[in-house]
């Protein structure tokens, strides 16, 4: 299978730490859909990344489509709780949260870019303040906790690592850390491993 997507997207480091935890075997390649000769459009009517194109090219896309797709491939580990529905949906709902982080801090990015007198200060503040409080939501749910769910790495680790990454990246001035020092320690520890450093260097 091929993975379609780019280094700096938090949806495509989502699914490459699923794929890279899982093991799956797959061919990674930089496909920026803006760019002339972009395959994206071609095979995700959306246009966007990521992209998981299957052997006998079937698109897989959004995300969540992915990451769950992939995890029923094996179950070393099992990113996503089989049987135990509330578990099964906390890992969802970690999903939806540090997915919501993302689709936020897209926004703000956007706005960012445009001319200073085209953006749109209001809408820049109630993204800012929906990640500020999805922070606050994830640091009360970890807790002192070593994983965000179960007893060991699941999706919802995954995301919101994913999520933090890309705050790095686009809100540098953010301090999250100094906010939430429990999400600090837990970043640090998920950020030693092999996948996360592979889905860093691009
Ligand atoms: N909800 C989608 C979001 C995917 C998305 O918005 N990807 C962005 C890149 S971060 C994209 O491909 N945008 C289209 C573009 O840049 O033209 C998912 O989870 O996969």
């Amino acid at each position: 299978m091929k993975l379609l997507g780019t280094n700096t997207s938090p949806y495509v480091r989502k699914v490459r730490l699923v794929l890279l935890e899982k093991n799956i075997p797959h061919t990674y390649l930089v496909d920026p859909p803006r760019e002339p000769g972009s395959q994206v459009a071609r095979v995700n009517p959306l246009g966007r990344i990521p992209a998981l194109i299957l052997d006998d090219d079937t698109c897989v896309f959004d995300s969540p489509v992915i990451a769950e797709y992939a995890d029923t491939l094996n179950d070393t580990p099992a990113l996503i709780p089989r049987t135990d529905a509330l578990a099964r949906m906390r890992v969802r709902r970690w999903e939806a949260l540090a997915d919501g982080i993302m689709d936020s801090a897209v926004v703000v990015r956007t706005e960012s870019l445009r001319p200073a007198d085209k953006q749109e200060a209001n809408n820049i503040s109630l993204h800012n303040n929906a990640i500020t409080r999805a922070l606050s939501y994830a640091a009360d749910q970890l807790g002192p906790r070593e994983w965000c769910e179960c007893s060991s790495i699941t999706l919802a680790d995954l995301a919101l690592v994913s999520a933090l990454i890309y705050l790095d990246l686009r809100q540098a001035e953010r301090d999250w850390r100094g906010a939430h020092p429990n999400l600090a320690a837990w970043f640090a520890r998920l950020s030693e491993r092999a996948s996360v450093r592979t889905a860093l260097a691009g």
